[in-house]
C-alpha cells in the first residue's frame, strides 16, 4: 500500500473530549472517527487490525469446534419477554418499532436469539454438544460513552454459546473455550491474566474474565505472583485473618462517650485519638431495596458493594441519604456506629477480631471509644464484604496478593439452563426422557481488544502495535520523495519485501522527512526502513525498530531476509 492512497487522517493536536491514551492515540492516527456518543467509523488502519483479531478469534474458536454463524441485530420484543429481561433492562436496550408497530431491540446480547435457534432444531442428545458463535455488532446504551472504543455504545463482539446435556459436558465445553481464550489472546500478543469474576445479572454461579493489563483499566484485579491466583477486585476474597496476635488477651476497657466536636471522618478520629484507622469501625448506612441496613467495617477497609449485593440478594442497593440516616438513627454522617444501633447490621469478618475501638456515637458531635464487638453491639451477620487489598494473603497459597489495573477484553459464563428453562429449550435423553439443555455464553470485545492493546503498547511517539495485530508490518520511508534514486531503491525494496509476503507501506508522499517519521511512529508501524543519501552511498539502508531507539545500517541485499526473520520472530506468541 501506499501512504499516498491510504485513507488515515492524522490529527497534530489531542482532540479533548479524549480522557485515555487509546481514544487519544485512534483518533489522531486516523483509525477511527466519531459519528456520535460512543460510535465511531473504523478507517482502514482500524479495520486491517480488527481483521487480524477477527482471524486470530475464528481460527481459534474453529480449532475449539465452535461452528460460526450470524443472528440478526434486530431482535423482537417477544423473544426477550420470553426471558423476562425485556423489562429488566430499561433504558440501556435500544428499542425501536417497525412500520407495523410491532417493537424490536437491537441487540446487546444474544442469549434469547441464539437459544431460540437451538430449541428450534435441537430435539436430541445426538445433536449435543453444539458451540455456535458469531462475530457481530452490539448496542448498548450506555449512559455515559467514554473512552473512545473501550465503551462505546455501538461495538464489535464475538460471542459464543455453547449447548451440552449436562453439567459435566458444560464443564467440558467451558474448558474448551477458556483454552481457546488463552490461545488467542496469546496469539494478539498482549499481555492478560485470567480472573475469577462476578457473573453480575446474567446468572449463573461462575465465571472467568479476560484482563488486558493496563494503567487506564477500568477493573482492579487482584492476583498472587506465586500461585496464580486471579480475582476481579469485585470477586477477590479475603480470608479470614486470624485475631491479630495480642489481640485476644488485651483488657476489654469499659465503653465511654467522648464529645468529638468536627470529627466526621475516620481519619479526623484517628488523629485526635492517636490511633490508626485500622483501630476504628467505619458505619454506611444503605438502603437494600426497601430497607436501610448498618453495614460495618474496620476503619481502613473498603466496601465491596458486589458482596454485599450477593449477600443481601437484593436489586438495588444505595447509599441511604442523610435525611434518611438522621430520621432512622437520630445522627448524621460522620457520628454514626453499631452501639444502639437499630438497624440490621451486617460486619466484614475483620471487625470481630477489633479490641477496644472507636466509633460513632449516633449522636452529633460524640463518639464511642473502648467499643468491643459481642459486648457492645451484635451483629446480624459477618461475612466477607470488604475489597481485598495489596498486602493481604493469598486465598490459595496465603503469600500477599498484588493489585493492578486491567481492561475487560473476554468474559466466559457458566449459564446452566438459566435460559434453555426461561426459552424452554429441551432435547429427548437416552431414555426418551425431555432434558433442559445446559448452557454456557463466552464473550470476546473485539473492537475492545483494539483499543486495550493500544492501552498497553504505546509511548511518547503513538502506539506500538505488537505484530500479530499491526496494520502494517514495515514501513518504507524515502527521505526525499523528489529524489529519483531514492525513490528506486524504496520502490524496487517495496516489491521485494510484498514478493517476500510481507505486509508494507512506502510512504510515497511528497512530505518533509521529519512529518513521515512522525506519522510512522504515530501509527505504530513495528519496522521502518529509512532510505537516505548517505546510506545509499555505501548501498545500505537504515533498519529502525518502533520499540527501540537506535537504528542500525542494512547493506541492501542483507535487507529482506534480515526484516523476513525479524518479522516472523515477533509473530510467535
Ligand atoms: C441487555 C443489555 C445489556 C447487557 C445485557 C443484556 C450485559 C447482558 C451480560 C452479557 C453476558 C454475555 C454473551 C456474550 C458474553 C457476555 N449487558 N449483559 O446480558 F439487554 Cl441492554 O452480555 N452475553
Amino acid at each position: 500500500m501506499r501512504s499516498s492512497q491510504l485513507f488515515f487522517p492524522t490529527l497534530r493536536e489531542v482532540p479533548s473530549e479524549a480522557e485515555v491514551v487509546s481514544h487519544q492515540l485512534l483518533l489522531r492516527a486516523g483509525f477511527i472517527r466519531k459519528s456520535s456518543g460512543g460510535i465511531y467509523t473504523y478507517l482502514p488502519l482500524a479495520m486491517r487490525v480488527l481483521h487480524k483479531i477477527q482471524q486470530i478469534v475464528r481460527e481459534e474458536m474453529d480449532a475449539a469446534g465452535a461452528q460460526e454463524i450470524l443472528m440478526p441485530i434486530v431482535q423482537p420484543k417477544e423473544l426477550w419477554e420470553k426471558s423476562g429481561r425485556w423489562s429488566a433492562y430499561g433504558d440501556e436496550m435500544f428499542r425501536l418499532s417497525d412500520r407495523h408497530g410491532r417493537e424490536f431491540s437491537l441487540g446487546p446480547t444474544h442469549e434469547e436469539v441464539v437459544t431460540d435457534v437451538v430449541d428450534g432444531d435441537v430435539h436430541s442428545y445426538r445433536d449435543l454438544p453444539m458451540i455456535l458463535y458469531q462475530i457481530q455488532n452490539k448496542y448498548r446504551d450506555e449512559i455515559r460513552p467514554r473512552f473512545g472504543l473501550m465503551r462505546g455504545r455501538e461495538f464489535i463482539m464475538k460471542d459464543a454459546y455453547s449447548f451440552d446435556t449436562d453439567a459435566e459436558g458444560l464443564d467440558q465445553s467451558y474448558e474448551k473455550m477458556r483454552q481457546a481464550y488463552c490461545r488467542i489472546f496469546d496469539r494478539i500478543g498482549l499481555k492478560y491474566r485470567m480472573v475469577d469474576a462476578d457473573s453480575g445479572a446474567i446468572g449463573g454461579n461462575n465465571s472467568n474474565e479476560f484482563m488486558v493489563l493496563a494503567s487506564s483499566g477500568e477493573d482492579t484485579i487482584i492476583y498472587c505472583d506465586q500461585c496464580h491466583y486471579g480475582a476481579n477486585l469485585e470477586k477477590a476474597v479475603c480470608p479470614e485473618s486470624p485475631t491479630v496476635e495480642g489481640k485476644s488477651t488485651t483488657k476489654l476497657l469499659e465503653l465511654e462517650k467522648i464529645a468529638t466536636p468536627g470529627v466526621k471522618t475516620v481519619k479526623d478520629l484517628s488523629d485526635l485519638l492517636g490511633h490508626p484507622e485500622s483501630d476504628q469501625i467505619k458505619t454506611l448506612i444503605y438502603l437494600a431495596d426497601e430497607e436501610l441496613i448498618c453495614v460495618l467495617l474496620r476503619g481502613d477497609h473498603e466496601l465491596n458493594e458486589t458482596k454485599l449485593k450477593n449477600l443481601l440478594g437484593c436489586n438495588l442497593l444505595v447509599m441511604a441519604a442523610e435525611s434518611d440516616v438522621r430520621s432512622a438513627l437520630g445522627a448524621g454522617f460522620g457520628s454514626l456506629g453499631p452501639v444502639n444501633n437499630p438497624l440490621k447490621i451486617y460486619a466484614d469478618n475483620a471487625v470481630q477480631h477489633l479490641v477496644n475501638v472507636g466509633c460513632g456515637a449516633n449522636e452529633d458531635g460524640f463518639h464511642f471509644i473502648h467499643v468491643n464487638p459481642g459486648r457492645d453491639f451484635v451483629p446480624y451477620a459477618y461475612a466477607d464484604l470488604r475489597n481485598a487489598a495489596p498486602g493481604d494473603p493469598c486465598p490459595c497459597c496465603g503469600r500477599p496478593v498484588g493489585a493492578m489495573r486491567g481492561v475487560e477484553v473476554g468474559h466466559i459464563f457458566k449459564l446452566g439452563e438459566k435460559y434453555s428453562r426461561a426459552m424452554n429449550a429441551t432435547y429427548l435423553d437416552q431414555s426418551g426422557k425431555v432434558q433442559y439443555m445446559v448452557m454456557g455464553c463466552y464473550g470476546i470485545g473485539v473492537s475492545r481488544t483494539m483499543a486495550a492493546a493500544v492501552e498497553q503498547n504505546n509511548d511518547a511517539h503513538g502506539m506500538t502495535w505488537p505484530m500479530p495485530i499491526t496494520p502494517f508490518q514495515v514501513i518504507i520511508v524515502p527521505v526525499n520523495a523528489k529524489k529519483a534514486d531514492q525513490m528506486e531503491v524504496a520502490e524496487q525494496l517495496y516489491h521485494d519485501l510484498e514478493n517476500a509476503g510481507l505486509e508494507v507501506l512506502l510512504d510515497d508522499r511528497d512530505e518533509r522527512t521529519g512529518v513521515k517519521f512522525k506519522d510512522a511512529d504515530l501509527i505504530g508501524i513495528p519496522i521502518r526502513i529509512n532510505v537516505g543519501p548517505k546510506g545509499l552511498a555505501l548501498g545500505q539502508v537504515e533498519l529502525k525498530l518502533r520499540r527501540e531507539e537506535e537504528a542500525e545500517m542494512i547493506a541492501l541485499p542483507d535487507i529482506v531476509t534480515k526484516v523476513k526473520n525479524l518479522v516472523e520472530a515477533q509473530l510467535k506468541p
